[in-house]
């Protein structure tokens, strides 16, 4: 008898295969269930390998040049990096003491009502419904391309000093702990001593203390467990070999998924296809920047203008030019329309386009949900600014907010796409 769909030898292979992959799930579900009762843990051998770990803060793009200095530090030093997950959303600045630790731990420590929250039916009510202000997802969800690079990582969700002692399975005699005295407590500067900028004194200089590489190679725990390392110059790049390797580092932080780069490519095929539209971005949520908004605003309107100039067309349809490049404005204002900081630009050029406008293709971002803690009903608010970056950085040119990081990376996207990213429509 053959084995067609309605035989009840299909039924059995159904269940049976229904059988299997539900007890896999389990499994899955299970073994990452946290459990208050620790079991005895067999120490783990690392035969060798050496680890180091840091505790994230602040903004999104913060975050990055945080994971940026850790990739190359931990290059430099042949360590393994323990990588936590990328926060979306509101994410605390620096602090010392142990307050980023516990915060870190409150962010991801799993709760198992998380678990429950994957049901549908349980999804519809009690702490699954909450409103979160952060999502955490991991960075290689983001930056698919670190993956390529020759730097060992360990990405892990639940992120905590503790957590990850015991996820290393180390006792505290394999952990080098340095604890911030500011900020900016320390630097890493990668020459021979005798080269290295001198009088660190605590006075006249960013960061309280200078570090060599091979100071930092000398430590021989398993764990160098440091807190905050941020800063655009923490960790010195000099020669060449540490310049490309920088450089390898920050071309595969570009945003890269197949997910985040189909309902890009969705919107950039409304604006007209790659390198077919303009870009500005104009940052203003946060008081450093609005003072300034006005001055800044009227630069990207010189610049779209030029640029339009340079194409010979004018904003709207001309004989010389009837398909002119249509505008994108990536921004954090609440309700761009509406903003009396942005009416200069919507007179001048009314149909400049926003993400609100593709509210329809961006359904698919929910899927993140996914991969993302802790659950949440809907996630779209938290990729929003991430496709208000990746949007722009398909554009023909590209004007940001002078002195945004948010603005410089998507400068650095813009080049980054440039060779590989989706054919022009023509
Ligand atoms: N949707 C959206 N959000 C934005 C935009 N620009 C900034 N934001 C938000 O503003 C906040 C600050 O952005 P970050 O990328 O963390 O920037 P930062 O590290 O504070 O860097 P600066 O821009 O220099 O302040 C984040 O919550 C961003 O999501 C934008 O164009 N669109
Ligand atoms: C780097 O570390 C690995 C162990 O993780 C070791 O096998 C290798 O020899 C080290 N390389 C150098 C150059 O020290
Ligand atoms: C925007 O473009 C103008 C030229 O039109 C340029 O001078 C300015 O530096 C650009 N601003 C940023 C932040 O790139
Ligand atoms: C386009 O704009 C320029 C000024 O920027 C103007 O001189 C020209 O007449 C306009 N062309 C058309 C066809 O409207
Ligand atoms: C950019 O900002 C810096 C200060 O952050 C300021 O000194 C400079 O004049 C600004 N440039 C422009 C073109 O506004």
């Amino acid at each position: 008898m053959a084995t067609t769909l309605g035989s009840p030898r299909f039924a059995l292979l159904l269940a049976i295969i229904g059988f299997i992959s539900f007890s896999l799930v389990s499994y899955i579900y299970i073994s990452t269930i946290p459990t208050d009762a620790s079991p005895v843990v067999k120490k783990y051998d690392h035969h060798g390998e050496k680890f180091l770990a840091y505790l994230p803060h602040s903004g999104l793009s913060n975050q990055r040049t945080e994971l940026e200095n850790a990739l190359l530090l931990a290059s430099y030093l042949n360590r393994t990096l323990v990588v936590p997950p990328a926060f979306l959303g509101k994410m605390q600045g620096w602090h010392n003491g142990d307050s980023m630790n516990q915060n870190l731990n409150d962010k991801t420590e799993p709760q198992p009502w998380w678990y429950q929250c994957h049901d549908k039916k349980a999804s519809s009510h009690g702490p699954c419904n909450a409103r979160s202000n952060y999502l955490s997802v991991p960075w290689d969800f983001l930056h698919e391309s670190m993956a390529n690079l020759d730097i060992p990582m360990r990405h892990i969700q639940h992120f905590s000093m503790e957590n990850v002692q015991k996820w290393l399975t180390l006792d505290d005699d394999e952990i080098y702990n340095y604890q911030d005295t500011s900020v900016y407590s320390w630097k890493v500067c990668d020459r021979p001593k005798s080269k290295c900028p001198k009088g660190y004194d605590g006075k006249g200089h960013q960061y309280d203390t200078q570090w060599t590489v091979g100071d930092l190679r000398k430590i021989p725990h398993t764990l160098i467990q440091v807190q905050g390392i941020f800063g655009a110059n923490r960790i010195g790049v000099t020669g060449r070999e540490h310049v490309i390797k920088r450089s390898t580092i920050r071309t595969a932080l570009a945003y890269r998924n197949p997910l985040l780069d189909a309902v890009t490519e969705n919107i950039v095929n409304e604006l007209g296809g790659k390198h077919n539209f303009l870009a500005i971005h104009v940052r203003m949520g946060d008081w450093q920047f609005l003072g300034a908004v006005r001055k800044n605003l009227a630069i990207n309107i010189k610049f779209l203008e030029n640029e339009l100039a340079k194409m010979g067309c004018n904003e709207t349809s001309t004989p010389q030019c009837p398909n002119p490049p249509k505008i994108y404005l990536a921004t954090d204002a609440k309700n761009p329309r509406k903003n009396e900081n942005l009416a200069p630009l919507f007179e001048r050029f009314p149909n400049t386009a926003i993400i609100n406008d593709f509210q329809h293709l961006l359904v698919p971002l929910e899927k993140t949900k996914e991969i993302a803690q802790p659950p949440q009903k809907s996630v779209l608010r938290f990729m929003f600014p991430i496709i208000d970056s990746m949007v722009p950085a398909n554009a023909k040119a590209f004007n940001g907010t002078n002195g945004s990081t948010y603005s410089k990376y998507i400068e650095r996207l813009h080049k980054v796409y440039k060779p590989t990213k989706y054919v022009a429509a023509s």
